[in-house]
């Protein structure tokens, strides 16, 4: 991980301190109930640790993505075994779409997609048709300047919204009770529902008072690591 893409400009990973932090993620993941199947490293691809991206699962089908960033192109296909060990139903995007999941959110039956430099329209378009064969609907984000679109938003569902930075006015969100995380806390935006907790990144207080005060219990990962190539907690995982 120590060569992945990075725009943060906060230096390089540090490996040992990343591998602690993976744990401590996974820790509060069976904390929260759920079972957790921990992948093997795949030293040929520095960024494969932000797993969320090459694949949305959803209740009905898992769809494997096609990512936008060419260093990233071919990550699933150390993925789709175990993948499959889950799901009978398994979709994929193909060239010349691109798209990566952090830029889709999950509300119940509805998909945000955003449209960035790393999720083309073609690539949002062949996501909605695999989704509409589901009975699953779509609303396409253009995004300015975030990587992706969970990295400024993030459902806690009961139509809780964290927003951030271009989306704290979308008018593309505002039925829902929108939560605000404040510019110097957008990384905080990034966070995780799980079973009524919200696992939140450690050292951003505002954001976890915000949380707390709408009803959540959280739970504090320190993911300083990861941070530093531009990816958060949701990044890490695909929950299902
Ligand atoms: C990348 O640029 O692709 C990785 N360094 C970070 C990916 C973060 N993933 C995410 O926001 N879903």
């Amino acid at each position: 991980m120590v060569n992945g893409l990075s725009a943060a400009k906060l230096g390089i990973p540090d490996y040992k301190l990343a591998l602690q932090q993976h744990q401590n993620y996974v820790n509060a993941l069976k904390f929260c109930g759920l079972q957790v199947e921990v992948m093997e490293a795949n030293e040929d691809y520095p960024d494969s640790t932000f797993i969320e991206d090459i694949a949305l699962l959803t209740p009905h089908c898992a769809i494997i993505t096609n990512p936008g960033a060419s260093s990233r192109k071919g990550e699933a296909n150390d993925v789709i075994d175990t993948i499959k060990k889950y799901y009978d139903r398994i979709e994929f995007i193909r060239e010349p779409a691109t798209i990566e999941a952090g830029d889709i959110m999950m509300v119940g039956d509805h998909f945000y997609i955003g449209l960035s430099e790393r999720t083309n329209e073609e690539g949002a378009r062949q996501m909605a048709s695999i989704l509409a064969k589901y009975k699953l609907d779509t609303t396409l984000v253009p995004l300015r300047d975030m990587l992706h679109l969970k990295t400024g938003v993030a459902y806690l569902e009961d139509s809780n919204l964290l927003v951030s930075g271009e989306f704290v006015t979308a008018p593309v969100f505002d039925q829902f009770n929108k939560l605000e995380i404040e510019t110097s806390e957008s990384y905080a935006a990034n966070c995780i529902w799980v079973n009524d907790h919200v696992i939140i990144p450690e050292g951003y207080l505002n954001a976890k008072n915000t949380i707390e005060k709408t009803g959540y219990k959280t739970i504090e990962v320190d993911v300083s690591e990861f941070k530093k190539l531009d990816g958060g907690l949701s990044c890490l995982s695909l929950r299902f």
